[in-house]
């Protein structure tokens, strides 16, 4: 659950206010994962809101044509689908990147969105710490969505994916994102995320910090490093990461990254061979512009021999 924006890629380098020519994209945390995990095989659902307008049409037809479900994703006649811009970067470094979605139709999420009954049909939820910024509602509808399905015994993934600007202070970000992450199964913040959330200095103890709040287990993204996980049951391990041939984009690698941990562990795989799944589809998605356009298929995941 969550907003997904139409995205405007910069066709050329440079800054954002030069670029003239633009490709059109959409980018959002949650469809990001929902369209790796459809491609994977799995039935999935995502609830959100839209704008009557081009933007909202173009969104719904892209995620529908990856076969996630929109039946949840209401069209709100008065306010519009939010927008981003994003540059081009040519040396692997992270984009610039500009929102248009204060007030956008997404931002109005609220607990009466998320039917009880359509929650309950899923085994898992993935929610990410974009939502809760976008208003006291949305925050409240996924604190929500985290809690019935975790008292009904599903699986609750939570990616604290920080972005400093959606929110009005680093404490109030901090402070809203660790309060979620308590309704968490898996947390999976990147290093730099989990210093700043949790003040500690390495994987082992960002992890033992989240496990401490009641976490089954902890991933922490380390980029190029690879990832490490830490289990409730007190399993760990460090999985290298997968080295490429030139980073195009780092934006929708955590997505992706998380597509490898929740479709591994739906599928009853290990936490080391979930981590060198994840690790394999986040270094697809650093190839390409696009957020989500790296996500493999299962044919091409297959194909890789991971186990
Ligand atoms: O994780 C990648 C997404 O966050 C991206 O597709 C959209 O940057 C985005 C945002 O803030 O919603």
């Amino acid at each position: 659950m969550g907003e997904t924006m139409a995205l405007l890629v910069a066709q050329e380098p440079g800054p954002l206010a030069g670029v003239q020519s633009f490709t059109k994209r959409i980018a959002g945390a949650d469809t990001n994962v929902a369209i790796g995990l459809a491609r994977l095989g799995f039935k999935v659902g995502w609830v959100s809101r839209l704008g009557a307008d081009s933007f909202g049409s173009y969104v719904r037809k892209t995620v529908e044509a990856e076969g996630v479900d929109t039946s949840q994703v209401e069209t709100d006649l008065q306010r519009s689908t939010g927008f981003m811009l994003k540059s081009r970067s040519v040396d692997g470094s992270d984009p610039s990147i500009e929102y248009y979605r204060r007030g956008s139709a997404a931002s109005q999420l609220s607990v009466g969105h998320l039917s009880t009954d359509y929650a309950l049909r899923a085994r898992h939820v993935h929610t990410t710490g974009i939502t809760p910024a976008l208003s006291p509602a949305a925050r409240e509808l996924v604190a929500h969505a985290m809690q019935i399905l975790r008292a009904a015994g599903r699986s609750v993934s939570f990616d604290p994916n920080l972005r400093p600007s959606l929110w009005p202070d680093t404490a109030t970000m901090r402070d809203t994102l660790n309060d979620l992450a308590r309704h968490a199964d898996w947390v999976l913040p990147g290093i730099d995320e989990g210093k700043l959330l949790t003040g500690q200095n390495t994987p082992a103890d960002m992890a033992a910090w989240y496990l401490d709040r009641g976490a089954k287990a902890v991933v922490i993204k380390q980029g190029a490093q690879g990832a490490y996980f830490r289990t409730a049951a007190g399993e760990q391990g460090h999985v290298p990461g997968v080295t490429v041939p030139v980073v195009v984009d780092t934006v929708g690698a955590g997505d992706a990254f998380a597509v490898g941990i929740i479709s591994a562990q739906l599928e009853g795989l290990s936490w080391q061979r979930a981590l060198r799944r994840a690790n394999w589809i986040a270094s697809r998605a650093l190839q390409v512009v696009g957020d989500m356009e790296g996500l493999p298929t299962r044919a091409e995941l297959m194909a890789q021999n991971l186990e």
